[in-house]
């Protein structure tokens, strides 16, 4: 076999590679600069009638309470650093960009949806995405609701395949981080339980305006007003410290984590979602409601339901990878 020297070998390589950094070791380095992503706060929208996203940043937050309903208890306290940025929904998904999945796909979805009659939770027929109930259709603008996991989960994979970007639900770890947006304190605004209305649709003092069916329900609302007695448009109070609207109340919102309380010893403490050793039943949701107590529109509240429930308050919003 011919012997080369060094330099000989590199005339070939660079002739045939390219490649200059492995022949000389004094030539210079290339700079490779980091690819730069987008900054937090950006806002990005892939396709027309795709969601707008929010960039979050990096970071870490005290996921769970010592604390909770009987038989829901949501500790242990424990620490999440999620080191990567990522991008969420700047809002719920919407009436119309539902729509427009419904319409490209020809997804079908339920119908019936469990609608508040007054006195419960009823399966009522001929309802769903499109008539939740509301005695009249809902706005384009408004977050769509009486939605599955699996619509929602659909619904990622189509934003996936049509940008080719890789949209999914949030994890419960992102969900509570980007909810909370710095805040540490019970409520994501404070402590207080009824100060929560310049920045969440709750069960407030407006609620007192529904009419039956819609009400009444059984909890007792916050003192203050939201300025609206259930649905609202998608981003009509004000955002939180990260850009996003709308993470507690308005519609619950699913997200990918499988449900068990406590959380166990393995649960995941890097942003990613637990998700059981051999899948599960019940899916998290989180953040509450238009109909929902003051007291579960506490961040690190955890709603539990099967993946094919459908409800007039139970929405989602979406998450894009970066
Ligand atoms: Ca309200």
């Amino acid at each position: 076999m011919p012997v080369f020297k060094t330099g000989f070998f590199c005339i070939i390589v660079l002739a045939t590679l390219a490649a200059v950094s492995a022949c000389d070791d004094k030539a210079p380095q290339p700079t490779v600069a980091p690819k730069a992503g987008p900054s937090a706060g950006a806002v990005l929208k892939d396709c027309e009638t795709c969601p707008e996203l929010v960039v979050i940043p990096p970071g870490g937050f005290i996921k769970g309470f010592d604390g909770g309903e009987p038989e829901r208890y949501e500790g242990a306290p424990h620490a999440v650093n999620i080191a990567y940025s990522f991008a969420v929904g700047k809002t719920e998904v919407t009436t119309s960009q539902f729509r427009a999945f419904i319409e490209d796909t020809g997804h079908v979805t339920n119908s019936t949806c469990n609608i508040w009659d007054g006195k419960t939770a009823f399966s009522t027929p001929d309802t769903g995405w499109s008539n939740p109930g509301y005695g009249r259709a809902p706005a384009d603008n408004e977050p769509v609701a009486c939605v599955t996991w699996l619509d929602a989960k659909a619904y990622a994979a189509w934003l996936s395949q049509k940008t080719g970007k890789t949209y999914r639900l949030l994890t419960e770890s992102e969900w509570e981080y980007a909810a909370r947006a710095g805040a540490t304190t019970h409520y994501t605004w404070g402590d207080d339980p009824n100060g929560g209305c310049a920045v969440a649709n709750i069960g407030d003092a407006a609620t007192k305006e529904l009419k039956p069916p819609l009400t009444p329900r059984p909890f007792t609302p916050a003192t203050c007003n939201d300025g609206y007695p259930f649905i609202a448009p998608a981003g009509a109070l004000k955002p939180n410290a990260f850009g996003v609207y709308d993470m507690i109340g308005s519609v619950w919102e699913w997200v990918e984590d499988c449900y068990v309380f406590p959380y166990p010893a393995n649960t995941p403490t890097d942003g990613r979602a637990y998700l059981g050793p051999q899948g599960c039943d019940r899916r998290v949701t989180k953040g509450g409601s238009w109909g929902s107590a003051p007291e579960r529109q506490r961040p690190t509240f955890r709603g539990r339901d099967p993946e094919t429930l459908v409800s007039q308050v139970f929405g989602f919003r979406i998450a894009r990878e970066l």
